[in-house]
């Protein structure tokens, strides 16, 4: 499969296991989960058929490990960046000392008024390391990386989860937690 047939059933994935399962006539199970052969032929039946071996294919070669099979290898989910109502039931986790947060520099004043909020999805995304919140930040314009004072908000009783990608979920950063990432 080639690169641009991957990135499509990608963007597929994302668009129904995160956002519009009900577009294809799909519900999300408990977890997020989805019964590999009812994604299957919902896909073909609205037109985009995909075949197990290119679906495995794209779940294993994804950069960022965006979705999983289930331990039976009969079910599919996104590891996170729902919009859809969905409990992914993740377990409370302590996180490193700083976390780190890409975002465009257009939108730095007002995350440093009102701090970062999920805006459209169900956690605010926190990144473990400069460079994914680098990479995170350009998909919106020229790139801004804030640190997050995760042990002080963490102290402070603010509950962490980590996704099965790596990815770092909270509710919300209240501003006194951000600071800019020192440059040069
Ligand atoms: C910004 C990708 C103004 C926030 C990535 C961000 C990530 C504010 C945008 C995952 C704000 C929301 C998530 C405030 C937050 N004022 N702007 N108070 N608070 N924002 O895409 O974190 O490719 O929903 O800084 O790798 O960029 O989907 O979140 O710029 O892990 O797998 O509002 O998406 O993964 O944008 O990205 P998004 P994000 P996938």
């Amino acid at each position: 499969m080639n690169d641009a047939r991957r990135t499509r059933i990608s963007k597929y994935l994302a668009l129904h296991l995160r956002h519009q399962p009900e577009a294809i006539g799909l519900m999300l199970e408990p977890g997020g989960w989805v019964p590999i052969d009812q994604f299957l032929a919902a896909s073909a039946a609205h037109g985009f058929p995909i075949t197990l071996d290119d679906l495995s294919e794209v779940v294993e070669r994804c950069d960022k490990k965006r979705y999983a099979f289930d331990p039976t290898g009969t079910k599919i989910r996104a590891n996170q960046g729902h919009s859809t109502d969905v409990e992914l039931d993740l377990p409370p986790t302590p996180p490193p000392a700083e976390l780190y947060h890409g975002t465009a520099t257009r939108f730095a004043d007002s995350i440093r008024a009102e701090g970062l909020k999920k805006m459209a999805r169900h956690h605010v995304h926190l990144s473990a390391d400069v460079a994914t919140a680098v990479a995170v930040g350009t998909r919106h314009g020229r790139p801004l990386v804030f640190v997050i004072d995760a042990a002080s908000m963490s102290r402070d009783g603010c509950i962490f989860y980590r996704s099965a990608n790596g990815v770092w979920l909270v509710d919300a950063v209240p501003p006194q937690y951000l600071r800019d990432l020192p440059t040069g």
